[in-house]
């Protein structure tokens, strides 16, 4: 079996295909590209990948792109780790709030906030913009607040697929925000996924802060 994934490490959409590969606990090999790296633009890659975005994984001779579709087929295909005994029921209630996380969470309210924060530099920024950019991410990360409130993740007491879009986000909002702590359950959340190995690795590893 070989497996292959593209992209830079500290990319967000890569991160949670990489996170999800260390859960499974399989043998990859991993090929730097985007960002400082580049080689998106190139006919290998968009051979791979006609959009040019990262990440790309190969699993043997199958090819796939699209971090959410990548993490769905991972799951499926090899059911093992935290993704063993995986049930129809138990997938489709993962896949929904994998859906909900990144269409409603993700895009575009707290990708906004957090694009700003880490893109904009401390002297350019506009208070006021933040301000608002803040308050449309706060919407959706309430309502995940009130969630994990009743659960220890995402969908239950178990970790599942929607765990590895949220514990993504989560991270970005728990180091960039000063009152990040003030949503209780997802500050427990956050320190609850810090102890996993696999998060260690892929996900708090890497730098994140304000521009
Ligand atoms: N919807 C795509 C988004 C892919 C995407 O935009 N990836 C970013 C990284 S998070 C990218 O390729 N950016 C260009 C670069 O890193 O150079 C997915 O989920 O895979």
């Amino acid at each position: 079996m070989t497996l292959t994934v593209w992209g830079r490490p500290e990319a967000v959409n890569v991160q949670k295909v990489l996170w999800c590969v260390e859960e499974l606990g399989l043998d990859y090999t991993r090929i730097d590209v985007g960002g400082h790296f580049g080689g998106l633009d190139t006919p290998d890659f968009l051979a791979m990948n006609p959009w040019g975005r990262i990440p790309v994984i190969r699993h043997n001779d199958f090819t796939l792109w699209e971090s959410n579709a990548c993490l769905r087929y991972l799951c499926r295909t090899f059911k093992q780790g935290p993704f063993a005994n995986l049930t129809d029921h138990a997938f489709a209630q993962a896949d929904q709030w994998v859906d909900w996380l990144v269409t409603t969470l993700y895009y575009s309210a707290f990708r906004q906030y957090y694009m700003y924060q880490i893109k904009v530099p401390a002297a350019e920024k506009d208070a006021s913009k933040l301000a608002a950019f803040r308050e449309e991410a706060l919407i959706p990360l309430r309502f995940l607040n009130d969630q994990l409130a009743k659960r220890s993740y995402v969908v239950s007491e178990q970790f599942s697929m929607a765990d590895l879009l949220a514990g993504v986000y989560v991270d970005r909002w728990m180091r960039l925000d000063a009152e990040a702590s003030s949503l209780t359950h997802i500050a427990r959340y956050f320190e609850r996924l810090s102890q996993r190995e696999p998060y260690k690795k892929t996900i708090l590893a890497f730098e994140v802060k304000p521009a």
